[in-house]
């Protein structure tokens, strides 16, 4: 049976496009309350009319880079004043940037950028979060994480590394909030048509595009109806981890376009 949202708290981060959005969309819908962020927070106002629409009240927006502890805090602190608690952190932010081997040719800019949203950006969250989801008696913490995080591949070396870390961290926050009032899941998923190709291939459309040709990739709703699933479950009942891919996708390097597989 589902639980409603209403009454409760979640944040969103990244919540200004593709996954983020749809998330904040969905769990508004079921009836909680959000708080969004994004680094730009003008590129906000569409999901804020969206979720007012749904909902009637307007969402928290604000400016968050999670890759600054200056703008977590500040971010934060609004929520905190605004709402007065937080129920569920939903660490969406995270990026892959590139396709580089790990060799002499590679960005290390890339790299940095990665594991500093990805993997330090989800923890400067959490850190700061984990005292307020205790105190809601009814925490939730849902990573979303990526089938990167369960098989490398060519080319992902760094962004599969940091999606490891996910599920890594993931787990241990599960062994650390035993007996404690707070869940913690993962939503893995794997190729989604969002902005993600166009951010990795630093916005060659034309190349981000060739990753989904003649496939019927993901949608950011698909993620999204898994992160509402797991968020209205009755409170005893923890989703650890779901693993969701297309139809047309069987692992990182085999997915079939236009029904051939490849
Ligand atoms: C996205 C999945 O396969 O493009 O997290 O790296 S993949």
């Amino acid at each position: 049976m589902a639980i409603s949202g209403e009454g409760k708290v979640a944040i969103v981060t990244g919540a200004s496009a593709g996954i983020g959005q749809a998330i904040a969309v969905g769990l508004a819908r079921v009836g909680f309350s959000l708080a969004v962020g994004a680094r730009r927070k003008e590129r906000l106002d569409d999901v804020s009319k969206e979720i007012e629409r749904i909902s009637g009240a307007r969402p928290y927006a604000a400016a968050l880079d999670v890759t600054d502890t200056t703008s977590v805090e500040r971010f934060i602190s609004g929520v905190l004043d605004h709402y007065g608690k937080v129920n569920v952190l939903v660490n969406n932010a995270g990026k892959a940037l590139g396709l580089d081997h790990i060799d002499a040719s590679a960005n290390e800019d890339d790299w940095q950028e990665m594991l500093d949203t990805n993997v330090m950006g989800l923890l400067r969250m959490t850190k700061r979060l984990v005292p307020y989801l205790i105190e809601s008696g009814d925490g939730h913490i849902i990573n979303i994480g990526s089938t990167a995080g369960h098989e490398a591949y060519a080319g992902g070396g760094v962004y599969c590394g940091t999606k490891f870390a996910v599920r890594a961290i993931t787990g241990a926050l599960r062994q650390e909030l035993l007996g404690k009032p707070v869940r913690v899941s993962s939503i893995d998923p794997g190729m989604v048509e969002t902005e993600f190709s166009i951010v990795r291939f630093h916005g060659d459309e034309d190349r981000a595009a060739k990753v989904y040709e003649g496939l019927r990739p993901l949608r950011a709703e698909d993620v999204a109806d898994c992160v509402v699933f797991a968020a209205t479950r009755p409170f005893h009942v923890n989703i650890d981890e779901m693993i969701l891919k297309s139809i047309d996708q069987a692992d990182s390097r085999r997915v079939a376009r236009h029904g051939q597989p490849s």
